[in-house]
Order: structure tokens, then C-alpha cells, then sequence
């Protein structure tokens, strides 16, 4: 019997040039943290430019340069450090183009992030399928947001945590630290009385928490079922308190990269994480840590600190291959911010969940006049 030799057709592709763009995201509505408040930032926008008509748009937003240690010039700064050594690389081919990257720079995975999701883009477009396709499969056509409450009294911060139930979140993030911690046992008190049952809540004080204030608050907070998001500054301040805690805790600023979620899981240190998009490196680098968390029966967020569609429409096609019985939801900064990169296809938050993107690729396409003229151009 004789079998048919099928050929898979190689066709060529390069990176002919890269744009880098400053793209204004205006803020609607302030977010307060317990180290910072997050208004008006400014994105970074990468463009992939192939020899082909295919175009890959990727993105990096810290939110300001206190939340985390990455920052806006530093992305930039990474960017013009790896952004030659890229071209003529076949962008489909996105572990030699991240291979290529550590070995042009060391670290700024968060800069890296960037080219890693454009090429994602490429890729999906190349093959003519959504990322999401690429990355597995999506679970479905919507997936669940969670929604963050800024840090404001208690009563108003209850008050938001009822409303937003009712608009249809499943689960809130509430703000906390950076205060008196009575301030905030007493919000979390209030908010469980405001909310119906069923919601669940993250008490996220950004590394802000002494580990005595993190005991008090676990303690005298007993009876509510919640989460604890990185509660204190460092993965060893957590462990230290962790099996004094009445409350499972997440990891969230500690989580940098595959490795630091390796320490923190073959530790036993944490129950779950608050994953950053481009913190840890990217699509790429968010697949292992997915698949690790689905080994570990670990559940997890898929977000970003800030940024525009492009970040947004990322998070969305990782966290639709998230098994349900993993996926905590994804935030993205929409409700904060004013307006769309791509208007046809806003990445958005109905009734508490996302729509993922139908396009090839990511599926979005920020508009040119609001991408202006490069601030920084290879190839
Ligand atoms: C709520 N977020 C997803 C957005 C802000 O950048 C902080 C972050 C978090 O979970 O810490
Ligand atoms: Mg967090």
C-alpha cells in the first residue's frame, strides 16, 4: 500500500521594519491603588511590518512608574536596544523572534511583550485564524471580566461593589491598603453586606500590607469569602505569613515571569494569581504559565496593569483557552478610559463579560490617526 506524500507549503515571510508609536489613553475614571493612582498614561505601540501586506500591532502600558518596576521610558528604552536585530527575522516564527530578543537584551520582558503579541497578531492573520485558535481554542464566545474597585470610604466602596454585581461582574477587585487597615476591615464588612451571595471578591492591597496588618485583616475578616492579592511587598513576606492567614492568597506584582511563579508554586506559598500580560513577557510567556496554573489546578486572572485595545484584545484570546474551572476573568482598562483604538471593533465589557475578537490575529486594528507619526523606526 502506498501513502501520499503531503507537502506543507513554505511560504516566506520577513520582518521588513518596525514602527514604535506614543498613543494617548486618557482616563475616565481614576483608579487608586494603595502605592499610586493611575489616570492619564501613555501606551507604546509596536508595528510589525512584513515583506507581505501583513502588519502586527502589539502593546506595553505600566501603569506609571510606581506600580510595578516597569515604566514607560524603560519600555522604550528596551525597544531601541532590541529593534534592529529583529528585521529580516520570519515573524511567524515567534520563539526565535523571542530567542533573538533575550539575546539582544537581557530582562524588559515587559518591552519584549510588546513585539511578542504583534507577532502573535502576524501569525494569526498568516494562518488566517484568531489567536485564541492558535493558542488552543477559545471556551466559548464571551468570556467573564472581573471589575476593580478604586480605593475610596468604605461606604462608597460597598456601594460600588452592589452596583457592580448588578450590572452582571461575577467578581470584584477591591482596593485596599496604603491606610488605616480598620478603614479597610470595615469595607470589606460593608461590601459583604452590600453584595448578594455569590460574588467573589479579591481584597488586593498591592504589596502594601505589613505582615501584622495582613493577620489583623485576615483574621477579624473570617466569615467573608475572599481572596487575598498580594498582600504584602515580597514572595518571602507572604510565605512567612501564609499559613497564618484565614484566606487564600494570590499572587499578583511578585509574579514577573515564568520563573518567579515556579518559586512561588513548587514553594506552596500561593493559591491562585493575578496575572499581568506583559509583565510576564507576553502571549508566549502567559501560555506556559496558563498550562502551568491547569497542571497545578491553580486558578488565575489574564490582565494587564493599563493599555488600549490591542493589550485588551491579548488578555481576552489567552483567557478564552483558560479552562472555566481556572479563569478568574480578565480586567481590562476599558471602563476607564476614554475611547477605542479601533472603533469597529472595541474590545468591551457588556453585562460583566468580553466579547473575544472574531478577526484574524487579534482581531483589532488601532485607527492611524490616533497612531500619529513614529516615535521610533528600525528597518
Ligand atoms: C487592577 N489591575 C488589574 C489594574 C491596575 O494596574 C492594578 C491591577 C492589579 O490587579 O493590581
Ligand atoms: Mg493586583
Amino acid at each position: 500500500m502506498k501513502f501520499k506524500a503531503y507537502k506543507i507549503e513554505r511560504t516566506q515571510m520577513k520582518l521588513a521594519g518596525i514602527n514604535v508609536y506614543n498613543v494617548d489613553v486618557p482616563a475616565v475614571r481614576q483608579l487608586k491603588l494603595a502605592s499610586a493612582t493611575v489616570l492619564h498614561l501613555q501606551s507604546t505601540v509596536v508595528e510589525l511590518i512584513t515583506d507581505t501586506r501583513l502588519v502586527g500591532f502589539g502593546e506595553t502600558c505600566p501603569a506609571g512608574p510606581v506600580y510595578q518596576p516597569q515604566h514607560m521610558l524603560g519600555a522604550r528604552a528596551a525597544l531601541q536596544e532590541i529593534g534592529s536585530s529583529l528585521i529580516g527575522l520570519d515573524p511567524r516564527n515567534i520563539g526565535q523572534l523571542n530567542r533573538t530578543m533575550d539575546a539582544a537584551l537581557n530582562g524588559s520582558r515587559y518591552a519584549k511583550a510588546a513585539i511578542d503579541i504583534a507577532a502573535w497578531d502576524i501569525a494569526g492573520q498568516a494562518y488566517n485564524r484568531r489567536v485564541c485558535d492558535l493558542l488552543g481554542g477559545a471556551t466559548g464566545g464571551t468570556i467573564p471580566a472581573y471589575y476593580s474597585i478604586s480605593r475610596a470610604s468604605p461606604d462608597e466602596m460597598a456601594r460600588e461593589a452592589r452596583e457592580r454585581q448588578r450590572e452582571g461582574y461575577a467578581r470584584i477587585q477591591l482596593k485596599i491598603g496604603g491606610r488605616d487597615v480598620e478603614e479597610d476591615i470595615e469595607t470589606l464588612h460593608k461590601v459583604k453586606g452590600a453584595t448578594a451571595l455569590g460574588i467573589r471578591i479579591a481584597a488586593d492591597a498591592n504589596r502594601s500590607l505589613t505582615s501584622r496588618d495582613a493577620m489583623f485583616l485576615s483574621h477579624r475578616c473570617r466569615g467573608i469569602s475572599m481572596v487575598m492579592e498580594q498582600p504584602c511587598n515580597t514572595i518571602e513576606e507572604i510565605a512567612a505569613i501564609r499559613h497564618q492567614l484565614c484566606h487564600p492568597v494570590y499572587m499578583d506584582e511578585s509574579a514577573e515571569d515564568v520563573n518567579s511563579i515556579l518559586r512561588a508554586t513548587s514553594g506552596g506559598v500561593v493559591d491562585g494569581f493575578g496575572l499581568k500580560l506583559t509583565r510576564v513577557g507576553g502571549i508566549s510567556a502567559l501560555r506556559t504559565i496558563r498550562d502551568i496554573c491547569d497542571a497545578l489546578s491553580l486558578p488565575h486572572t489574564c490582565d494587564d496593569t493599563w493599555g488600549g485595545d490591542i493589550i485588551a484584545a491579548a488578555c481576552v484570546h489567552v483567557g478564552a483557552t483558560v479552562a472555566p474551572s481556572r479563569f478568574e476573568g480578565c480586567w481590562i482598562a476599558a471602563p476607564h478610559i476614554r475611547g477605542h483604538f479601533d472603533d469597529e471593533n472595541p474590545v468591551r465589557i457588556e453585562a460583566g463579560r468580553i466579547q473575544v475578537p472574531t478577526g484574524p490575529g487579534l482581531g483589532v486594528t488601532p485607527r492611524r490617526d490616533q497612531l500619529g507619526s513614529p516615535i521610533m523606526s528600525f528597518g
